[in-house]
């Protein structure tokens, strides 16, 4: 099977799986993990933040992010389209108590002018604004790229509104590959960066969110009450240091590939894509143009040895990562052209 579901998917290297047997690991509850301790040294050295805290999941890291700069019954500013809001099962309202209010873009990329209209201050009648949420790379926008500059000024026009910037960076390293520039100056300006180990960097577990001391001692208690307080986790961390070290060097192959991909498609009737837009490790098209439903192209591909998602009733995703190769593009491409023109 050709998997391009996600780069969730990629299955531990051999070197990955050395280091996991060999880890040397405690209680991490009691700060005790060295090999927990040394992932999170390195993820604050790497974002340029003072600390930083290993997590399972990327939703955990968004969820306690969010809750560190908010507080009940204000209101979380991000793109309509972003992962906080349709993917991570209202978990803003659920553990922070917070509403969503999603700005529609064209591209996933939020701009301060944009954001600067929509804040709020306490008043009698609507939520006051808590905090901004920017996601980089951007998921459903295609992987797209935060432009530096961009950034820079949302966060200096929050900070200058008393507001906070928490980054879902679960791509970021994808972020900094495509900007040609380490992942430090990208999450500079934000608050809080939330990144994956287990995304394009390839380890079967963790996700690590940066920030300040305060900030992510404040994370620790919220990490725990969410059941995220792992025991012996070395043996995750000790994959996620690999993946952290020596995993950021090859993205650049997933995002040829990708750009490959899509320069492919775009050739395949029906099919839209612009693949110039293409940056990253995500490709999403456009089927309506054929006359087959996304879910059902999702299936003939399966059957022919190809796994990859519809996303809603119009568009499909293709995410590459380090177990698909370029030959594995290309067989891809051409069961995708055969089960849309047939
Ligand atoms: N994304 C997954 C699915 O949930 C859609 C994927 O296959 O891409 N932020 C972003 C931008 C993400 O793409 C994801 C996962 C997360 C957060 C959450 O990470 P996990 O799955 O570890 O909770």
């Amino acid at each position: 099977m050709i998997d391009l579901r996600s780069d969730t998917v990629t299955k531990p290297t051999p070197a990955m799986r050395r280091a996991m047997a060999e880890a040397e690991v405690g209680d991490d509850v009691y700060g005790e993990d060295p090999t927990v301790n040394q992932l999170e040294r390195r993820a604050a050295e790497v974002t340029g933040k003072e600390a930083a805290i290993f997590v399972p999941t990327g939703t955990m890291g968004n969820t306690i992010a969010i809750k560190l700069h908010t507080q009940h019954g204000q209101e979380v500013l991000c793109d309509s389209r972003a992962h906080l809001l349709d993917w991570e099962l209202a978990m803003v309202a659920w553990f922070s108590g917070c509403v969503v209010r999603p700005i529609d873009t064209e591209d996933g990329i939020l701009t301060w002018a944009a954001l600067s209209k929509r804040i709020k201050p306490v008043t009698q009648y609507a939520a006051p604004t808590g905090c901004i949420e920017i996601e980089n790379t951007h998921n459903m926008a295609g992987g797209r790229v935060y432009p530096l500059d961009g950034i820079q000024e949302i966060c200096e026009g929050a900070r200058n509104a008393g507001l906070a910037v928490h980054m879902d960076g679960a791509r970021v390293f994808n972020a900094a590959e495509a900007a040609a520039v380490p992942v430090s100056r990208v999450v500079r300006d934000v608050d809080t960066v939330m990144f994956c180990l287990s995304k394009a960097l390839g380890a079967p577990v963790g996700s690590m969110l940066a920030g300040t001391r305060e900030h992510i001692d404040r994370a620790r208690l919220y990490r725990k009450r969410l059941g995220g307080g792992m025991r012996q986790a070395g043996v995750l961390a000790a994959a996620g240091l690999i993946a952290l070290d020596q995993h950021p060097a090859r993205l650049k192959e997933d995002h040829a590939n990708a750009r490959y991909l899509a320069s492919a498609i775009e050739a395949i009737d029906g099919v839209q894509v612009r693949a110039a837009d293409v940056s990253t490790n995500i490709v999403i098209f456009d089927v309506s143009a054929t006359r087959k439903a996304p879910a059902g192209i999702s299936r003939e591909l399966k059957a022919r040895g190809v796994l990859l998602n519809a996303i809603n009733d119009r568009q499909m995703r293709a995410v590459t990562h380090y177990d698909v190769n370029r030959a594995d593009c290309e067989r891809a491409i051409q069961a995708l052209a055969e089960v849309v023109t047939t």
